[in-house]
């Protein structure tokens, strides 16, 4: 606890410097006068009334958004069971279909024709799916499934490029009612295998391989190492998508192809009905320790969050093209590529490369191309564009922006001022949505129609969000003052477990702070204020979390995977500040007696991070000393690495630490 207090009021002292640079950047930028007029949620009166009817009687509030929005088999009988807290249930007795939400639903209406899915390859290729169609290939999908010998609850697992097959399947899975787990593409195989492993996967979706950066990169070698010496024996078939065409290996009896199995399907396929809490997915992530955890979203609950915030946040409209910039391997590609979009009968944008040397206006090529008019990405890439001057996005025609969005991490205001201008042209309204992979979907953000929005601040929690900054004991903090943000009650979209570990999950979401009075609150590792208006500043994690460009890593997790290598006899990993991914690692190791410091040892290194996790994890630097600086019971004192790791004076008390010249030597 004192190891995250320091971190806390480091960050805390860190975070001035942000609050600076806000402090220059004051102007409040009204709704759109155009959302406002047109849009559902039109003012500040309309959300505030939204919000007091939620926070006086959730119950109802809940009961009429699930009852309207989406579409039931069987209706619920309870709208919320927190009896046994953590552990909630929302909309018991119930029983509803995801994919019959997203589909089924929308072909008695003009939706039947319209897009659902536009997919953009990497190589320029295009594919273009009516719901009718998508309806079709998930049937047909789901029926190979079927095949397989995959049933309801089953777990799926998806190690996918971002290719249409990827929603498809997840579609597939919801329908048939086995769980997916999706794991990025850029994870390594013994990531793979890791998750397999914990999921108890059935099934494995793959492809032979993906685009990334003009270059054709092989996925199905990582799956055969990942299953090799019966490592998964849970997993009984492999389905495999035909992308690039390189020739890779198929194991018989285990491995076949989506084109031979797929396309010979019926066309039809029932939607299971599905109890509300019958587990729908379950997606990894990095927490501050041990392996990351497999974070339990269920039916309808997830369902409905997705659905509505979507709605609220995009102002979603008939016409609207959308498009989101996120992988299918995180939530955000989970929520708002895929369920969010379709649920509520939108247009999808899926594009499988990402801005690249060789064409780096790729992104508002896109735009112009398809008439993109809601775009939502991450503050990573928006400063990397901002860094290559206007000169490129001006080349473009973006006038059918109408809204923009960021996701992942904090903005600094100078990139919400450039997103708007350069990108939005002035006219777009800026959503910053603060959210995370336990929360389902979107907590905190403004509504394009009703908020007035300052740069950097993600502004309001949601209808039906009791959102606050708090101390150790729960107490609500006085206006700018830094704390915990913390959700004060339970909402439909939240994690129901740490899959196969309740225990962890009660520990580390709702036992970290402690009221005095015995209530839950939740924690999941973020920092905040709110200022005088109300409006929420996210800070950053306050624990061993490092988020680079907008991809959470556990520093544990990277630690192990250097000690695991057998030079390293210890490490410790820490993030510093990056101007473009927002945090850059840095590694401290010791290294085992014998081995020398070499450049090619560095390199060896990293690149054995990259397999033992992926390429997002690769430490931008390791420093290699003959100690690491701990205190006299042996914890590692991160705090003086995160100072070193920054260029930064070691302050505050060094006193506990054992031996004081391991800081000159690691200076040196
Ligand atoms: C959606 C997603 C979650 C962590 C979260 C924060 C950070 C996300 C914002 C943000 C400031 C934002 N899920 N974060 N959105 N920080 N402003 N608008 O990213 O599980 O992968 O990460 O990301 O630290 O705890 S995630």
């Amino acid at each position: 606890m004192l190891e995250r207090t320091v971190l806390f009021l480091s960050m805390a002292s860190d975070s001035n410097s942000s609050i600076e640079s806000v402090l220059q950047e004051q102007r409040v930028f009204p709704p759109s006068s155009d959302i406002s007029k047109r849009g559902q949620i039109g003012s500040l009166e309309t959300y505030q009334r939204m919000f007091n009817d939620a926070k006086k009687d959730p119950e109802k509030f809940w009961r009429e958004a699930a009852l309207k929005e989406l579409s039931w088999f069987e209706p619920f009988k309870k709208v919320l069971d927190w009896s046994n807290p953590p552990f909630a249930r929302w909309f018991d007795g119930g029983k509803t279909n995801l994919s019959f939400n997203c589909l089924d639903r929308h072909l008695d209406s003009d939706k039947a024709d319209k897009y659902a899915l536009i997919w953009e390859g990497e190589p320029g290729d295009v594919r273009r799916f009516t719901y009718r169609e998508l309806y079709h290939e998930v049937c047909r999908t789901a029926n190979a499934l079927k095949a397989l010998g995959v049933g309801k609850g089953d777990l799926v697992a998806l190690y996918m490029p971002m290719i249409p097959e990827a929603a498809i399947a997840m579609l597939a899975c919801a329908r048939i009612g086995a769980p997916h787990s999706v794991v990025f593409g850029g994870f390594s195989s013994e990531a793979l295998r890791d998750r397999l492993v914990d999921g108890e996967a059935k099934a494995v979706i793959t492809a032979d391989g993906g685009y990334r950066k003009d270059k054709a990169v092989p996925l199905k070698p990582a799956v055969d190492a990942a299953l090799a010496d019966n490592s998964c024996p849970s997993v009984q078939s492999v389905l495999v998508v035909q992308r690039t065409k390189e020739k890779i290996h198929m194991e018989d009896g285990r491995d076949s192809w989506w084109h031979e199995l797929v396309p010979t399907q019926k066309r039809e396929c029932q939607a299971e009905p599905m109890d509300s809490e019958a587990r729908l997915f379950v997606l990894y992530t990095s927490g501050s320790t041990g392996k990351p955890k497999g974070v339990v979203h269920t039916t309808a609950g997830y369902n409905l969050w997705a659905h509505l915030t979507f709605q609220w946040i995009f102002d979603i409209r008939e016409d609207d093209v959308y498009w989101c910039t996120a992988d299918v391997g995180w939530i955000t590609g989970h929520s708002y590529i895929v369920y969010g979009p379709l649920s509520n009968g939108a247009t999808t944008v899926m594009y499988e490369g990402a801005p690249r040397p060789s064409k780096p206006g790729a992104f508002w090529e896109l735009i112009q191309k398809h008439g993109i008019t809601i775009f939502y990405t991450a503050p990573t890439a928006i400063r990397a564009f901002m860094k290559s001057g206007r000169s490129v996005p001006d080349k473009y025609d973006m006038t059918s922006l109408r809204l923009l969005g960021t996701v992942g991490e904090p903005i600094n205001p100078e990139a919400w001022i450039w997103y708007r201008e350069v990108i939005g042209g002035g006219r777009c309204p800026i959503v910053d949505t603060w959210w995370q992979t336990e929360t389902g979907g979107v907590m905190i953000s403004p509504l394009p129609g009703a908020t007035p929005t300052k740069p950097g601040s993600a502004t309001l929690p949601l209808p039906g969000i009791e959102a606050d900054v708090v101390d150790e004991k729960g107490h609500s903090v006085a206006p700018d003052e830094g704390g915990y943000l913390v959700i004060r009650r339970p909402w439909p979209g939240m994690m129901r477990t740490v899959h196969g570990n309740k225990q962890r999950f009660r520990e580390s979401y709702w036992e970290y702070l402690r009221p005095e009075d015995g209530s839950l609150i939740y924690f999941a590792g973020d920092g905040a204020r709110r200022d005088v208006d109300g409006y929420f500043w996210v800070m950053g994690r306050v624990d061993d979390v490092i988020n680079v460009s907008g991809h959470r890593l556990g520093t544990m997790e990277i630690e192990s995977a250097l000690v695991s290598h057998n030079a390293v006899s210890e490490a410790a990993v820490v993030g510093r500040q990056d101007d473009l991914k927002g945090e850059g690692i840095v590694a401290f190791v010791t290294l085992e007696s014998g081995r020398e410091v070499t450049e090619s040892l560095l390199k060896e290194l990293r690149e054995h991070v990259g397999e033992e996790i992926g390429p997002i994890a690769r430490p931008d630097e390791i420093r290699c000393s003959d100690a690491l600086p701990k205190t006299r019971s042996g914890k590692i004192m991160r705090r003086i690495l995160r100072a070193l790791a920054s260029g930064e004076e070691i302050s505050g008390d060094t006193s506990t630490l054992e031996d004081r010249s391991v800081l000159e030597k690691l200076r040196s």
